[in-house]
């Protein structure tokens, strides 16, 4: 039994979202996509209708219903376990109706609080995830000094936020944590969250990474010229990422990581889970 991290593999249905934005944006490119993304390993598909990139304008409710819907009732249809990325409750409960498990809210309720009772009457699982502002203002928000540091900020404010889900009516049992990598956060504040995630850990509840190909990495990554590397070459380095948090460097249990490129994560989970078997032996 491996005890690796399970796979979320991320299908944008959007125009606009910074990692893939454009490229499934029709419900059955999405669709392919989706089976593509099972076929390659994944867990879980996370099925999302809005870009929450920096800068990002919000779609209309109606919009975000049209892109989501017939793709989670296909994916669903197909065997998947579906997991719906949205902050609103309408387009929650309407994915739930067709078949997703999983409420991914980036942002923990606090966009809108009529999705907690939708989650808690659905008896779904539920990932909240620290944030601070919607992407047109959150780069505005990184500020941590009030609580020493991004570590016990994020810890502090996803602290806050349980109480409020709990409160709310989700059970326990299916509230899952996310720092929120790259969300109201400087590039440099995300790798101190990812080396300290016993941090996190400690308030109880499973963790969700989501580091694949994000602005830090781009950063990390950049040329002699400065410029951050482009997106569609950040895979290894978050492949790199997976792997140690799947070898436990980042002092906490990982229950998923949210990617893009399913298969390259999928084989460096393989790699940990031999090499796990056999240190054990
Ligand atoms: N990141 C994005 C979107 N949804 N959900 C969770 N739980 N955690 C994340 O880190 C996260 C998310 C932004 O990335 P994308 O535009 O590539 O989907």
């Amino acid at each position: 039994m491996s005890d690796v991290p399970l796979l979320m593999g991320v299908v944008n249905v959007t125009p606009d979202s910074f990692s893939d934005g454009g490229r499934y944006d029709d419900p059955d490119r999405a669709i392919a996509h989706g089976l593509r993304l099972l076929a390659d390993g994944a867990d879980i598909l996370d099925v999302g209708g809005e870009s929450t990139r920096p800068g990002a304008t919000r779609p209309l409710v109606g919009e975000e219903l049209d892109r989501v819907v017939p793709v989670i009732t296909a994916l669903a249809g197909a065997g998947a376990t579906v997991s719906v990325d949205t902050m609103r409750a309408e387009v929650a409960q309407a994915a739930l109706d067709a078949g997703a498990r999983i409420v991914n809210d980036v942002s923990g309720g606090l966009a809108d609080p009529e999705i907690l009772p939708v989650v808690a009457a659905g008896e779904a699982t539920y990932v909240a995830m620290h944030w601070r502002a919607h992407g047109d203002l959150m780069q505005q928000f990184t500020d941590y000094t009030e609580h020493g540091g991004v570590v016990a900020g994020v810890r502090a404010e996803l602290a806050t936020r349980v109480e409020a889900i709990l409160a709310a009516g989700v059970a326990a049992e299916r509230l899952v944590l996310d720092p929120g990598l790259g969300f109201a956060k400087e590039p440099d504040d995300n790798w101190p969250l990812l080396a300290s995630l016993d941090r996190l850990a400690d308030l109880g509840f499973p963790l969700l990474v989501g580091a694949s190909r994000k602005t830090f990495l781009g950063r990390l990554l950049a040329g002699a010229d400065g410029n951050p590397r482009e997106v569609g070459a950040r895979e290894a380095a978050g492949v790199a990422l997976t792997t140690l948090l799947a070898a436990g460097h980042g002092r906490a249990p990982v229950w998923c990581v949210r990617v893009h490129d399913v298969r390259a994560h999928a084989d460096a989970l393989r790699v940990v889970a031999r090499w796990q078997a056999v240190a054990r032996d």
